[in-house]
């Protein structure tokens, strides 16, 4: 300032220019500068409750992080992944589309495993992704964490680029390993090494509340007055806020955070002690920090709703939203109206990229971008479920095979079609009463409609997405991490 006082000259010279810089040609004053695109990070946990936030009302949780991302943003309370165990989950959310139109019904397991279930071995790598849509509009694309679309490194398995996805660090996948505990540091380093102004895309797909639990040791500190089992899992819910903290303060250090939109949501329910019939009070020998903490530890909340991970009732694919894009998306807004699905994010991150999606797809999900600025927003079209085959020790008349949501009728069916169950998710969040005797023509109209949403669907997997047969194992590997989905 003082310079510009000592010399008045130059001072008229950099007002002009200030004023030309910002105003710009008289031929281009009535066009706004175009603006920047946002960045777009998806943080995906992995089995992770509707019930387990603190800010969802279970007292016996600390999630300061994600309390605080919910503040910024919006917290979309109706929130319904497609399936409630891993692999379909994330197809859904990375394709905008049934997981059923490629045979992925259930978490991938071996490929003899896979053949039993009907599925595929991959995700199609001809399927629309999210990440390749943005790809062609000029955005960097990266994917660290879990992936879970495919059975592994099988002969004719794609690579990570055939997703559309530029950079990646995962493990259930392919391409550059890391172990779950190298997650948040490789998401951390990605956005402290941004250099340029291209925008980004980047999942952040975090393992923690996945079993084998393995909380670290501060936060098992924070929760000694729990009883071990919530103790355990208390400090688990804790360390996954706590890395949803560091990528949050990584955005604000790179000084990204003002454009960039923050997604944070979970693949499914929580897992729960009843339906694993080894879940069994620990052992002395069990549960040491290296050895991690079973299935008996499977406390999670579902806040109340019905079932638990594997279930296609509302606590197996309810889960959280939260949506945070700074000036666009009104801070502090629980939106529990807007039924909101993994298929929808596709249609709207591109959407909110600028970005018309190719007039070719054929998506399952609506553009809900209104809902993210705080219109309300109701969906038109039903979503619907389907698993078969996994979680083999759950009755599928327990599980169900297909379910329907359209408006706030919920219809659970099996395959054959002998048994429905219908729910009034507007009177009775819980599901805790089936009137589908009370309304016979709601259950027969919903039925038709899963029959005929059946036939859209393929019989069987793309062949290019079988792993060709092998020679049997000489023995028996052991399981992948994770692998339950
Ligand atoms: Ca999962």
């Amino acid at each position: 300032m003082r310079a510009l006082i000592a010399a008045p000259g130059l001072a008229v010279v950099l007002l002009i220019s200030w004023w030309a810089a910002w105003w710009g040609p008289v031929a281009s004053a009535a066009e706004p500068p175009p603006a920047a695109p946002p960045n777009i990070v998806f943080i995906y946990a992995d089995d992770m409750g509707w019930g387990d936030l603190a800010c969802h009302g279970t007292s016996w949780l600390k999630t300061p992080n994600l309390d605080r991302l919910a503040r910024d943003g919006i917290d979309f309370h109706q929130f319904n992944v497609l399936s409630p165990v891993c692999s379909p989950s994330r197809v859904a959310a990375l394709t905008g589309q049934f997981p059923s139109r490629y045979c992925i019904y259930t978490a991938f397991g071996s490929p003899e495993t896979n053949r039993t279930r009907g599925m595929a071995d991959w995700l199609d790598p001809q399927a629309p992704t999210l990440p390749r849509f943005l790809q062609s509009v000029g955005y960097r694309t990266a994917h660290v964490g879990k992936w879970h679309m495919g059975s592994g490194d099988l002969p004719g398995a794609p690579v990570m680029a055939a997703y559309g996805i530029d950079e990646s660090m995962v493990y259930h996948g392919p391409g550059p390993r890391l172990s779950k505990w190298q997650v948040t540091g490789s998401a951390v380093k990605f956005i402290e090494n941004l250099q340029s102004k291209q925008p980004f895309f980047l999942n952040v797909w975090i393992p923690q509340t996945h079993l084998v639990l393995q909380p670290s040791q501060a936060s098992m500190d924070q929760f000694q007055d729990l009883d071990p089992r919530r103790q355990v899992y208390a400090a688990t819910v804790y360390d996954a806020d706590h890395t949803v903290g560091r990528v949050l303060e990584a955005l604000r250090a790179a000084g990204v955070e003002d454009n960039t939109i923050v997604l944070f949501s979970s693949d499914n329910g929580p897992a729960g002690v009843e339906w694993q019939p080894k879940a069994r009070p620990p052992r002395p020998e069990d549960g040491t920090m290296e050895k991690g903490f079973g299935k008996y530890y499977s406390v999670g909340s579902t806040g109340g709703l019905r079932g638990r991970k594997a279930h296609l009732y509302e606590g197996g694919v309810r889960t959280p939203l939260l949506v945070r894009w700074p000036g666009k998306a009104p801070a502090g807004t629980i939106n529990d109206t807007t039924v909101f699905t993994a298929v929808d994010l596709l249609p709207t991150l591109c959407a909110a990229a600028g970005m018309t999606v190719p007039a070719a797809y054929r998506g399952d999900g609506e553009n809900l971008l209104p809902a993210w600025l705080g219109e309300p927003v109701r969906r038109t079209t039903p979503i619907f479920w389907h698993v078969q085959g996994g979680a083999a020790n759950i009755p599928s008349e327990k599980r169900g095979n297909y379910a329907m949501r359209d408006g706030d009728w919920k219809l659970y069916a099996s395959g054959d079609g002998s048994r429905a169950e219908l729910h009034d998710l507007a009177t009775d969040r819980s599901e805790s009463k089936d009137v589908s005797q009370q309304h016979p023509d709601i259950v027969s109209r919903m039925k038709a409609a899963i029959s005929a949403w059946k036939a859209t669907l393929p019989d069987k997997p793309n062949p290019a997405c079988v792993a060709p047969a092998m020679p049997p194992p000489r023995k028996q590997e052991p399981a992948q991490e994770g692998a339950s989905g």
